[in-house]
């Protein structure tokens, strides 16, 4: 992940406070991060603390080879910052963005308004209201700039993450292929799995 975001106090405060986000606070240490490659895909969260769920987002993305890029600014903290991340992904050749953000979750409806591009937001769950507030805010945009707005968590992170796969896949005959090779070893292990004897 980018580190720009980080010189807020706060974040720099969180990184140094949660051992958790210490990867965040390293960017280019991260494996998720492909800086000579052109970005396919932009993954932004609100927070660094979205980060230990916006993750599967990125190894989605990852496992299937796509060139993307993660960093973690704010609607409401960085707002031009935002803006010029997004003019610049657009710019370099992005195809969609993946935004997550927790609370009024702004941020995917900030990214929408200024980008034609398709954005796939992922709700955080929230300390008060787990991730209700988050999708509700994240799904209700107002009719004309549409956020296709996924689960809740882990799970919403991780099919972003696929649903961009997807999208590119139309396009990329071998990444259509390692999707449908995925599904199938997926559907495998439901095949084989086994319940436990009765005890
Ligand atoms: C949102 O507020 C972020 O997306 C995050 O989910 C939430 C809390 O942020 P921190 O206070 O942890 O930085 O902007």
């Amino acid at each position: 992940m980018d580190s720009t975001a980080t010189n807020f106090g706060k974040v720099e405060y969180r990184a140094r406070k949660k051992k958790e986000v210490d990867t965040v606070a390293k960017p280019a240490e991260h494996p998720s991060v492909q800086p000579s490659v052109t970005p396919l895909v932009g993954i932004v969260m609100g927070s660094t603390s979205d980060w230990e769920v916006m993750q599967h987002a990125a190894r989605s993305l990852a496992d299937f080879g796509v060139a993307h890029q993660t960093r973690a600014l704010s609607a409401h903290r960085t707002p031009d910052l935002l803006i010029e991340w997004v003019d610049g992904l657009i710019k370099a050749g992005a195809k969609c963005f993946i935004a997550g953000a927790g609370g009024a979750a702004h941020l995917p409806g900030v990214v929408a308004a200024r980008t034609t591009l398709p954005v796939l937001g992922v709700p955080m769950p929230s300390k008060h209201l787990q991730g209700l507030d988050s999708m509700l805010s994240i799904i209700q945009m107002p009719k004309g700039i549409p956020v296709a707005t996924f689960a809740i968590g882990d799970a919403g992170a991780a099919n972003a993450g696929l649903f961009a796969v997807a999208m590119l896949a139309l396009e990329d005959a071998s990444l259509a292929k390692k999707l449908t090779a995925f599904r199938e070893k997926q559907a495998e292990a439901v095949r084989a799995a086994k319940l436990p004897e009765l005890k």
